[in-house]
């Protein structure tokens, strides 16, 4: 991977990070596993439908024999993320998510972790998603709208409104090269970020966690 083209705050952009034949396989692959509607965390920690926050249909690869190729590649990247940026305590993945949005389809503002104080209560065998990593599967022109978005700064509270325009959306260039076909985007795993619905077309991204014990990194 070359240096990202721009980082700001710690989110760090790729472009043709994952060759295209590489990205293609993913979506063969994933296109062979049951999509399902995606789910999101409850204040309790359970799992609910929430349309109006997330709209996405997701299959995970789990960890079997003919996924093991994609969890090689996957730790790499994290590894070798983690030791040049972030240093973060991560000895795990979690099993990676192919993620397919058609027209309508979005993920609202989210922390793909819960704040330390909560984390903390949580069984010590549980993951803390510390990385997290979104590849792009499909080019620029195969959907309109489905902008992934990032608020790089964690102290703030979520953003109350899920579809207003974002006023910390990256310049046009930038934006454009985070939809290029083999983008891969990086940050810690507390960052906010969404994707806009898609308008037309359809997005597929590949989103990779890397975990490890329980820690207080909010404030970082
Ligand atoms: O679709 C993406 O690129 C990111 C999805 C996402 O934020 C998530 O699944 O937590």
């Amino acid at each position: 991977m070359e240096a990202s083209v721009s980082a700001p705050r710690h989110m760090l952009i790729f472009p043709g990070a994952v060759p295209a034949p590489l990205c293609d396989k993913i979506v063969r692959e994933g296109d062979k596993l049951v999509l399902e509607k995606a789910k999101v965390v409850s204040p309790t920690g359970g799992r609910e439908d929430q349309s109006r926050k997330r709209d996405t249909h997701i299959a995970r690869f789990m960890h079997e024999p003919q996924h093991q190729w994609l969890y090689d590649e996957a730790w790499s990247i994290v590894q070798q993320l983690n030791a040049k940026n972030w240093n973060f305590e991560i000895n795990a993945l979690e099993p990676p998510q192919y993620t397919v949005y058609g027209p309508h389809q979005f993920f609202g503002w989210h922390r793909d972790n819960a704040p330390y104080s909560v984390r903390k209560h949580q069984a010590q065998t549980e993951l803390t998603r510390k990385i997290s990593i979104s590849i792009q599967l499909s080019s620029d022109h195969e959907y309109q709208g489905g902008d992934f978005e990032v608020i790089q700064d964690e102290t703030k509270g979520l953003p109350e409104d899920d579809f207003a325009p974002a006023s910390h959306a990256f310049g046009p260039e930038v934006s454009k090269q985070m939809r290029q076909k083999g983008t891969l985007l990086a940050f810690p795993a507390i960052f906010m970020h969404r994707v806009t619905p898609v308008l037309s077309g359809v997005r597929k991204a590949l989103v990779v966690w890397g975990g490890g014990p329980p820690a207080d990194f909010d404030d970082y």
